[in-house]
């Protein structure tokens, strides 16, 4: 539809979630999980048929880097795939029938705001930093799994990937954490980024593998195989270390304890493109962008649903 062809600022997204709730009531439920710094909203959005989804619930996060537009487009896409498809396709209706499908469309709303208003590249939040000119904390270095611990990550507030003062100092990451945890059991969590066409498993901190390290390559590997142009199925370390980042919490003990021991399948999707035009990505590449990835996202869903 028009909609998915063009990107659309914080107002109109969270206007087209509002209104995708209200015009699926029995599939769809809109929430709020907490305000950012200047005041806006965080949001979800829950997708089911089932009255008890149980164990079957999979999350979905977008846009927790404010420059990378596609993610945002990515989420929308999905939530409208899944409402569309309950009772007109057999797949997706029978996912709807025993799973749970949690979305939090915008994690960075402040930050997202500003590449509308300021400037396009801006990447963090937009957290006034005691001490300093520079604002804004990289959400992606500010969760408690390894933070601090280095790699690609700074001290310096006026950096890209400035990691903020303490683990989960920012009030964004605090509601994530908050929403996760009282939503397990999750089975399945993604992270939704751009660019590079990866598919990236944990860890990104630790050169250890991660307990689940064939059955998530082979996840990997098959989202990868799903998607029609190239993505590359890899642990995130191997692209680069990253400490402090959302996708490894979900796979924390913190999460697997609140979780009755189960571990999510967690990972971080580097969408298109390849570096042509990187964060800048063209409106006509957001169709087949959220295809592709539609495919990913069903194949994870059926994967996590019919696990033992
Ligand atoms: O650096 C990030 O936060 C992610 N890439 S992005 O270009 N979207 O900023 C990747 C995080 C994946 N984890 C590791 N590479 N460790
Ligand atoms: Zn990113």
């Amino acid at each position: 539809t028009d909609w998915h062809t063009a990107y659309h600022n914080y107002e109109s997204i969270i206007e087209w979630y509002k209104h995708l709730a209200k015009s699926h009531p029995s599939l769809a439920r809109y929430t709020t999980i907490g305000k950012t710094a200047e005041n806006r909203d965080m949001i979800a959005v829950h997708i089911t048929a089932s009255k008890n989804p149980g164990r079957n619930k999979m999350y979905m996060q977008c846009l927790i880097h404010a420059r990378e537009w596609i993610s945002g487009s990515v989420c929308m896409y999905q939530a409208h795939m899944l409402v569309q498809g309950y009772g007109n396709d057999r797949e997706i209706t029978d996912l709807l029938n025993d799973m749970e499908f949690l979305i939090v469309p915008i994690v960075n709303p402040d930050g997202y705001h500003y590449t509308w208003s300021h400037s396009r590249l801006w990447r963090k939040n937009r957290a006034v930093n005691s001490n300093s000119e520079c604002r804004g904390v990289d959400l992606n270095r500010n969760f408690d799994a390894g933070w601090g611990q280095g790699g690609r990550t700074s001290v310096n507030e006026c950096g890209e990937t400035y990691h903020g003062k303490k683990a989960a100092s920012e009030l964004e990451v605090q509601h994530i954490k908050k929403y996760f945890k009282k939503n397990v059991p999750i089975v399945a969590a993604i992270d939704f980024h751009s660019y590079g066409q990866l598919i990236l498993r944990p860890y990104g901190y630790a050169k250890r593998s991660a307990q689940d390290e064939s059955t998530f390559a082979k996840m990997g590997n098959e989202m990868a195989r799903q998607m029609t142009a190239a993505y590359i199925s890899q642990r995130s370390i191997d692209l680069y270390p990253a400490c402090g980042i959302a996708s490894d919490w979900f796979y924390s003990n913190e999460v697997i304890s609140a979780n009755k021991g189960k571990r999510p399948a967690s990972f971080t999707i580097e969408l298109r493109d390849k570096g042509p035009y990187g964060f800048l990505l063209p409106k006509d590449q957001i169709m087949p962008t959220v295809k592709e990835v539609k495919n990913a996202v069903i194949y994870l869903a059926k994967s996590v649903r019919d696990a033992p």
